[in-house]
């Protein structure tokens, strides 16, 4: 493929309710959004989930323009695929983030250019699939109780609760004590706790919890395979995995069970296929695909990932409604009751990004031609 011209828009969106974990809490989060477009006129379109902090990561929205503006545009001259497109910026080290931005447009362009539903293009193999809902730490357990009761009303199919220390073993009890030991429930702790509290997790390992995700350190794979050793719930990992090489040395060490991939970690879709490849078809162990409070556009990418045959686990991908009073795309992600998400037939990531008025709400916008 041959671009013409890639913009990056910045807008803000505002959550419904608040979203706290054990990093920080966030009300409103910027999402850099990456038009692609081709000489012929095809557009596609990628998502920046990097946060306004580093506090999930090392990116922030800042960093990404700067890496993509100056260091990953000036790549993108000649013939560019999804494909090659990581050999191209593989001199940048990490910023998997604002890689990801590009890349998942070059996806959905590509996609486009077959005339393909994006999850048909990169090997999806089922139509729907199937939502989760992760719930951020609440004020009380009360309000807890009532949050999760209404995503149980609409139809979720899965539970996941945010944890730190002093927030842990009491809200899982409070959740099992009302709906009972069959609701699918598991844990994000989000690197808040060490080693030296296997207590909790001792304690934890007494509710059947489906996962705990991220118990220790964001970059950390040794101490979580020590965990792995004194527990018995599966660890799932998030933070600690940002690429193929990662997942295998998770493997090797034994410091997982369970990975959770986001596209958006990873630096995209490419990666995403190759780590699903490993750990599905080499090792025989199913994925789940997380989710970053992407807008429509990234969830477009999110709904692709979860149609690959080794996605086994519920999903962070929850309907538009979850997250935004008004999203960014036509027709916005719906929940259907059976609490899957329907696949899109249409090309790409299957809905369309409400272009003007991302364009009037735009905090910033770049435009590099080529
Ligand atoms: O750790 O999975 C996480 C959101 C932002 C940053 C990190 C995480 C999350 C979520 C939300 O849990 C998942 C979603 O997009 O629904
Ligand atoms: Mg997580």
């Amino acid at each position: 493929m041959e671009l013409r011209k890639v913009e990056l828009i910045e807008v803000w969106v505002k959550l419904k309710s608040p979203f706290e974990t054990s990093f920080g809490r966030t009300e409103e989060r910027p999402a850099i959004l990456v038009r692609v477009e081709e000489k012929g006129g095809e557009v596609g379109w990628g998502e920046v989930v990097a946060d306004s902090g580093p506090w999930y990561s090392y990116e922030t929205n800042e960093t990404a323009w700067h890496v993509i503006r100056d260091f990953i545009l000036p790549q993108l001259k000649g013939d560019i695929t999804p494909g090659n497109f990581t050999a191209l910026v593989s001199r940048i080290r990490g910023h998997n983030m604002a890689k990801a931005g590009v890349e998942m447009a070059l996806w959905d362009l590509a996609a486009k250019l077959e005339g393909l539903p994006l999850w048909r293009y990169i090997g999806g193999v089922r139509d729907k699939i199937v939502s989760g809902v992760s719930v951020g730490i609440q004020p009380s357990l009360q309000e807890l109780v009532k949050v999760v009761d209404g995503y149980l009303q609409q139809g979720y199919a899965r539970i996941k609760i945010k944890i730190k220390p002093g927030y842990d073993v009491a809200p899982v009890k409070k959740l099992r004590e009302t709906f009972g030991a069959n609701l699918p429930l598991q844990v994000d702790a989000n690197a808040s706790f060490s080693l030296s509290d296997v207590e909790v997790f001792r304690k934890l390992d007494e509710y059947n919890l489906l996962m705990i995700e991220q118990p220790l350190g964001w970059r950390d794979l040794v101490d979580h395979a020590e965990l792995a050793r004194r527990i018995r719930t599966p660890i799932c990992l998030d933070e600690s995995i940002t690429d193929l090489d990662d997942a295998r040395k998770a493997y090797q060490l034994g410091s997982a069970m369970i990975i959770n991939v986001k596209p958006a970690r990873v630096g995209g879709l490419g990666e995403t296929l190759r780590i699903h490849d490993f750990w599905y078809r080499q090792l025989g162990r199913p994925i789940w695909i997380g989710g970053m409070l992407e807008t429509g556009v990234g969830r477009g990418h999110l709904v692709a990932a979860a149609t690959l045959e080794g996605v086994k686990y519920p999903n962070d991908i929850s309907a538009s409604s979850r997250y935004y009073e008004n999203d960014i795309v036509e027709p916005p992600w719906e929940l259907n009751r059976d609490g899957t998400i329907s696949a899109p037939t249409r090309s790409g990531i299957g809905v369309e990004v409400l272009e003007d008025q991302v364009r009037r709400t735009a905090k910033r916008l770049y435009q590099a031609s080529f």
